[in-house]
């Protein structure tokens, strides 16, 4: 009988009509007669939602069935943007959902941008985690995402008289349709209180710990739709609420008040996410966010693994788990201490379970971002976990000791616990205990983290625990979705949208790189694409970009000065300068340039602040000099976020990705601008190296010194000092002569350069991103050359598809197969 009644997906425009009346009607409760963009918007989703959870539930049905390994990705961001569009688009309905959304009145573009951001993140990481679960879904893994459902994303931008102001991102002011609240998913996570120590019978030491403050977790679940099959996979998202019942008999700190207060506060450890980036701040309540959805994940995950009522010595059969950098390391403790002190497990079968359910993905080398916290506050916040730290560590220095032995400063050197003042916990070493496996993000990083700041590790683990996974994107999102012009001319040349699925198969476009009529168009799609981040600036900035023609130089990243904005806008400025210096008649010689900047700041970072306002005075004064007319432009554009981004990347002549040699991880924009046919100009950094490598140096505006040549000159500016090329003096000194408003206002950004080290070599590259910039300018002046690179560079850009990168994880790292496998 159940069959009878089962829920029909819409399938024809009658039929999405007909539940896009019921959800106006019954959902939301309004009449077709006042139905506004937002409501459709909102109609639209409910009926494509039904359709994804009756696809959900048959894959979860089916995954439980089949009852093979699962992968859970831990990540504390989920950088997701917008749903619908990417709905549509992966389950193939967009032109239906057009055409009947048409039929009643609205336009689907329209509605589409009625959507807010899901900015669950801050860059890079959390928008990888995003690609990730995309091709998770694609690829038809049995997956599950874990993260936390913050009520406040990645704050919004405004740049107000060119500084960065923070509002609050407060996105779930409207019912949001793609979350499932679970609300019969309650689970009681505690904090702080102590630990009793006690014997069993047979005299063996037992630890229990009694926790002081309860919050409870409950899921809201997203289903992630894979491109062209029915695979919808579950991103699970935890929010905190308070406890209402209440044992007082656990209740222990001796401070009924305040704990009392804490305790309604429960909400406050989901609120909000912490805006930084790349850098560790050191926060209680960050901690508390992190055990929080450690502790509930693992929770339902080990609910789940029950059910089958397998032994636990099949738990790695069962489960891997995969750590978004360290900020969940402590899953490794928690699950621990869930098989030794609450199912009994000996100790070394327990850690045996551990290290190889668990992997580690490193994402940076800079020291400010390697995650440490207080002895002390875990003592408080966590006290079973700690000793459960000074345990694994105790062990793993003892084995250390055998290899090396009489080695005291290796000792020192690997522990987990830094004998600093006040003693910290070491959360990127204890990663690397408890995981089977710990990867870079591009092969230069793999290789910079065996030979710097892991290298120890490397002596007694050996080589074959590191190993590297370079990043991609998801080709669903960033092409297909962000360029759906240039989507429809490789598939008119393609003959098909399986490249969506194996975006190698791109390379037979090189066949068209000299097709007169194919070059054509596809200059026209980069064009038309222009046009449209024109019309973008124009209502963001009102500012004016007259000449669709010139060349558009994007960089649009996190503001930080090891990522280099600094460089690129005195880069500009000199060019100003040239162009100040310059007669009429050699002005005409300049290849027109909008130079376009975007990107978030974290909020307590002065000196990323600093460049941002640089960059809007610098615009300010260039954009207003008549003499130099339509030769140059300077753009910031606030709020750089997804759904920017999606227009953004398809709109670039250049961009550029220009971090000191060594210090960008991997770097993933990189990606979308070249998928999209941009050129880039770069320094050999992240996956810079691997683009170079696939797309052929010839297409690439390579510069800069070498990762390897980088500590040497820092040294050698500290002992030996430094002196700037002349043409960065004139830079700054047009600074300091206040052509770019008040010049004493930037200060602090020219001393760190000129008397404060240069850290991050502005100088010693100067030179050699001028004349980088200098070929950008010959080349673009060769338009048939350029459009040929740029077709050459989509042809090879395959290998950056975040489901190859998903692949080498599953048989890599996870050993899970696909599920049709
Ligand atoms: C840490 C502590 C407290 C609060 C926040 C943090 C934190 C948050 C995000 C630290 C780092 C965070 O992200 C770092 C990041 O995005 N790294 C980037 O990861 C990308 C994906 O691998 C790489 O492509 C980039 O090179 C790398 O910078």
């Amino acid at each position: 009988t159940w069959k009878k009644f089962a829920v029909q997906k819409f399938d024809s425009k009658d039929s999405f009509e007909n539940s896009f009346v019921r959800h106006v009607e019954t959902t939301l409760a309004r009449s077709l007669y006042n139905c506004d963009e937002l409501a459709a918007y909102q109609a639209t989703s409910e009926t494509i939602r039904d359709n994804l959870i009756t696809d959900w539930n048959k894959t979860q049905q089916k995954q439980t069935a089949k009852d093979q390994k699962r992968v859970y990705y831990f990540s504390l961001e989920f950088l997701m943007g917008r749903a619908l569009d990417n709905a549509l688009i992966n389950t193939k309905t967009r032109d239906l959902v057009r055409d009947s959304v048409d039929d009643l009145g609205f336009n689907l573009e329209d509605l589409i941008q009625k959507e807010p951001d899901a900015a669950l993140g801050n860059g890079g990481l959390g928008r990888l985690a995003a690609c990730f679960v995309d091709s998770l879904s694609s690829g038809e893994y049995p997956a599950w995402g874990y993260g936390i459902r913050y009520q406040y994303g990645i704050f919004a931008q405004k740049i107000i008289d060119g500084y960065q102001v923070e509002t609050p991102d407060y996105w779930l002011k409207f019912n949001n349709p793609w979350e499932i609240a679970r609300n019969e998913i309650q689970i009681p996570i505690d904090f702080y209180g102590y630990v009793e120590h006690t014997k069993n019978d047979n005299g063996v030491k037992k630890s229990n710990w009694i926790g002081g403050e309860r919050v409870i977790a409950t899921a809201f679940d997203f289903p992630v739709p894979g491109y062209d099959t029915k695979n919808v996979n579950n991103l699970r998202l935890w929010s905190a609420q308070p406890t209402t019942e209440f044992d007082f008999a656990k209740f222990n700190s001796g401070d009924y008040q305040n704990s009392v207060q804490d305790q309604q506060r429960a909400e406050t450890i989901t609120a909000v996410l912490y805006p930084n980036d790349n850098f560790d701040s050191g926060k209680e309540l960050r901690l508390k966010q992190q055990y929080f959805w450690v502790a509930a994940s693992l929770h339902d995950i080990i609910r789940r693994f029950k059910k089958s009522k397998r032994p636990w010595s099949e738990f790695t059969d069962q489960v891997a788990i995969q750590l978004n950098d360290t900020h969940p390391t402590i899953a490794i403790v928690e699950l621990q201490r869930i098989l030794v002190d609450l199912e009994g497990l000996p100790w070394d079968q327990a850690w045996s379970i551990v290290t190889n359910t668990f992997g580690y993905t490193n994402h940076t080398v800079l020291p400010e971002a390697l995650e440490k916290w207080p002895v002390e506050l875990f003592q408080r916040l966590l006290p079973r976990h700690l000793e459960i730290i000074y345990d694994i560590n105790l062990f793993f220095l003892q084995t250390v000791e055998k290899q090396f032995p009489k080695d005291r400063e290796l000792l020192s050197r690997v522990s987990v616990i830094e004998e600093s003042q006040p003693r910290q916990i070491r959360m990127a070493y204890l990663a690397i205990i408890g995981s089977h496996k710990v990867n870079g993000v591009a092969e230069l990083h793999s290789e910079l983290i065996k030979t710097t700041i892991f290298k120890d590790f490397v002596k007694i683990y050996g080589v074959s625990k590191f190993t590297n996974v370079t990043n991609g994107i998801t080709p669903r999102r960033w092409l297909k979705q962000a360029n759906p012009e240039l989507a429809e001319l490789i598939e008119s040349k393609l003959g098909s949208d399986a490249y969506l699925k194996d975006l190698t198969l791109l390379k037979k476009l090189e066949e068209y790189a000299d097709d007169s009529d194919f070059v054509k168009k596809w200059a026209q799609v980069k064009t038309n694409n222009k046009a449209r981040l024109i019309g973008l600036i124009k209502r963001l900035t009102n500012i004016e970009i007259p000449n669709p023609e010139a060349l558009f130089d994007i960089q649009v990243k996190r503001i930080h000065e090891y990522k280099r904005q600094q460089l690129n806008i005195f880069g500009v400025i000199h060019r100003y300068l040239q162009i100040k210096k310059a007669s009429p008649e050699e002005r005409k010689s300049f290849a027109p340039k909008v130079s376009i900047f975007g990107g978030k700041s974290a909020p307590g970072y002065y000196a990323a602040k600093l460049i941002i306002k640089l960059i809007n005075s610098v615009a300010e004064t260039i954009n207003n000099d008549p003499d130099v007319g339509d030769l140059l432009k300077v753009v910031f554009i606030p709020d750089y976020n997804v759904s920017k981004a999606e227009i953004i990347a398809p709109a670039s002549d250049l961009s550029e990705h220009i971090s000191t040699a060594g210090t960008e991880a991997s770097g993933t924009s990189n990606m979308k601008f070249v998928l999209n046919g941009g050129l880039i100009i770069g320094t050999v950094d992240g996956a810079n190296v691997e683009i170079t490598r696939e797309i052929g140096e010839e297409n690439i505006f390579l510069f800069g010194n070498l990762s390897e040549n980088v500590e040497e000159i820092r040294y050698s500016h500290r002992y030996n000092g430094y002196q700037l090329p002349e043409s960065l003096e004139e830079v700054i000194s047009a600074i300091e002569a206040n052509k770019f408003g008040d010049g004493n206002e930037f200060r602090q950004l020219v001393e760190s350069i000129k008397y404060h080290g240069d850290h991050y070599l502005v100088g010693d590259d100067f030179e050699s991103y001028l004349k980088a910039q200098e070929l950008v300018d010959e080349s673009f002046k060769d338009t048939k050359e350029w459009v040929k690179k740029s077709i050459l560079s989509v042809a090879n850009s395959g290998f950056f598809s975040s489901d190859r990168a998903i692949n080498e994880y599953a048989e890599g790292i996870w050993n899970v197969e696909s599920i049709n496998t």
